[in-house]
């Protein structure tokens, strides 16, 4: 097999350590990030990593750029530079591919494609917001008095995320804070730090101003839990464990800072015996599988109505060991890549072994697959039961639970039996049947004879533990927005 040659960009790119981004300076630190290729296991790069007093240099970078330039720019001009980060996106997909592809180890066609593309649209989307961010004026009952709006950044915003789309997670938490006027320190993911800091050195290429996008590496106790509780800091956008973001809860209550969380999951795909298979089968292995289980939204228990529950069953498993698993790099149209590390292939495996010791099968896959780099063979366990700790945590990883039931009541029970609440669905031809099942899933995304379906315009974010406050959309917006009432006499 081929491996796809490094872009020169990206070479050049990989070849010299990086440093910080803080304002339109390139900021060495004595500790360093060894940057590692999940395909192979080898080093890849080297990358600065952000302690204490790093941050505090770049939430000042960011408070200084809230008062200067970029603040003085017209809602036009913002939207502007908006469209002009997505062009210069797309124009470099394959940079972002590689780099994604790289650190990540999805496959490069879908990081170029999917990832960045995706990433693109995001910021095209919120590039029309800034002229759009409008405030009221409201009809109060004081004689003498005028009542309005102002629609405001909320100022300097930490915003934190993880490897699983190192560039799309980015663009979900940049776009909306940048249109609506705030400053940005990022902490992008230690295992996957490339495209965050190539996406840094853009944005000054195409001209916002310094210290508006500051993007500092770091591990998450050290660098992410400083920028948590720093108290410049106004706002946190968090995407990561539901651990760490209790954490960061924790950390953000010495200034009150506001905080939304985008947090773990457990998704319940039910699919109904009245499906249309053809369709729900594909679609509930992919809602697993898509991203190599590595989503907080993947369909991670699936239910099977009992008549339906071996033809299903025994498509998936076929599903599973006709897939192509390798490099992301590789010059192959590979369906999953490695995931990302070697501690995140041990949690998998160690959930697989526990699920067979509990009493679940293994149709498909079940163990480590090769012995270079951190590939998990794709793997579908039956047999599995609702107490299991396969069918309650997040495993975040290939690994498909089936779990067969019997009627929509109990179905629905059971989905809902779960700390989380962030994505669920269910397949059926009767639409009374979906309408009931949407109105009655505790989660923040429903789909129905779909899944994973996202879009810039459309809200997204979690119920129960996997967080709160909605991304995309217009509700992201006031994520990062406050408004001001003013009393004029
Ligand atoms: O997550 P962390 P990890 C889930 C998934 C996965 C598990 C562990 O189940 O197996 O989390 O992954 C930063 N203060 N998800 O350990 O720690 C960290 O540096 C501030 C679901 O990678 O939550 C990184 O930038 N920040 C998820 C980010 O938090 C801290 C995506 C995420 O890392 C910090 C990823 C601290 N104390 C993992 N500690 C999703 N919802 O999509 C760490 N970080």
């Amino acid at each position: 097999m081929k491996t796809i040659p490094l872009l020169p960009e990206v070479a050049a790119f990989l070849g010299s350590c990086q440093g910080l981004r803080i304002a339109d300076a390139r900021v060495e630190t004595d500790a360093l990030i060894d940057v590692e290729n999940p395909s192979t296991g080898a080093p890849l790069a080297q990358v600065a990593a952000a302690g204490a007093a790093h941050v505090e240099q770049a939430v000042s970078a960011a408070r200084a750029a809230l008062s200067g330039p970029w603040a003085a720019l017209t809602p036009h001009d913002r939207g502007q530079l908006l469209w002009r980060l997505a062009d210069a996106i797309e124009d470099r997909k394959a940079v972002f591919g590689q780099l994604d592809a790289l650190d990540n180890g999805k496959p490069f066609a879908v990081a170029r494609d999917v990832d960045a593309v995706w990433s693109a649209r995001h910021f095209r989307y919120f590039a029309g917001w800034p002229s759009k961010i409008e405030g009221a004026t409201i009809p109060v009952s004081t004689p003498g008095r005028f009542n309005y709006t102002r629609i405001e950044p909320v100022g300097v915003c930490g915003l934190i995320t993880p490897w699983n789309y190192p560039t799309l997670m980015v663009a979900w938490k940049l776009a909306p804070a940048l249109a609506a006027g705030n400053a940005v320190v990022l902490k992008p993911a230690e295992q996957t730090p490339l495209s965050a800091l190539y996406l840094a050195d853009l944005a000054l290429e195409i001209g916002f101003p310094p210290g508006v996008l500051n993007v500092i590496p770091g591990h998450g106790p050290v660098a992410g839990a400083a920028l948590a509780a720093h108290p410049g800091v106004d706002k946190v956008g968090f995407t990561g464990s539901t651990e760490t973001g209790r954490r960061i809860v924790e950390a953000s209550a010495g200034n009150l800072k506001k905080v939304s969380l985008e947090l773990g999951g457990k998704a319940a795909n039910i699919v109904f015996d009245d499906a249309d298979l053809d369709r729900a089968i594909p679609g509930a292995f992919w809602a697993l599988f898509g991203n190599n289980g590595q989503s907080c939204t993947a369909g991670a228990r699936l239910y099977v109505q009992r008549p339906i529950l071996d033809r299903v069953t025994e498509a998936l498993a076929d599903m599973a060991l006709g897939l192509s698993v390798g490099p992301g790099m590789e010059d192959a149209a590979h369906d999953l890549g490695p995931v990302i590390s070697a501690p995140q292939m041990d949690k998998v495996l160690g959930y697989v072994d526990g699920g067979l010791a509990d009493g679940a099968r293994a149709v498909a896959g079940g163990a480590r697959r090769g012995e270079t780099g951190y590939f998990v063979q794709p793997t579908v366990l039956a047999g599995v039961r609702d107490d299991m700790r396969i069918a309650r945590e997040e495993i975040f990883g290939p690994v498909l639970c089936v779990l067969p039931f019997d009627d929509e009541d109990e179905v629905l029970a059971r989905a809902n039996d779960s700390v989380y609440g962030l994505a669920a669905g269910c397949w059926t031809r009767d639409l009374g049947r979906a309408t009931r099942m949407a109105a009655g899933l505790r989660a923040g995304t429903i789909w129905t004879n779909c899944w994973g379906d996202t879009d810039a315009a459309s809200p997204f974010g979690g119920m129960g533990q996997s967080g709160y406050g909605r991304e995309m959309g217009r509700e992201a917006l006031g994520l990062y927005t406050q408004t001001k009432s003013i009393w004029q006499a």
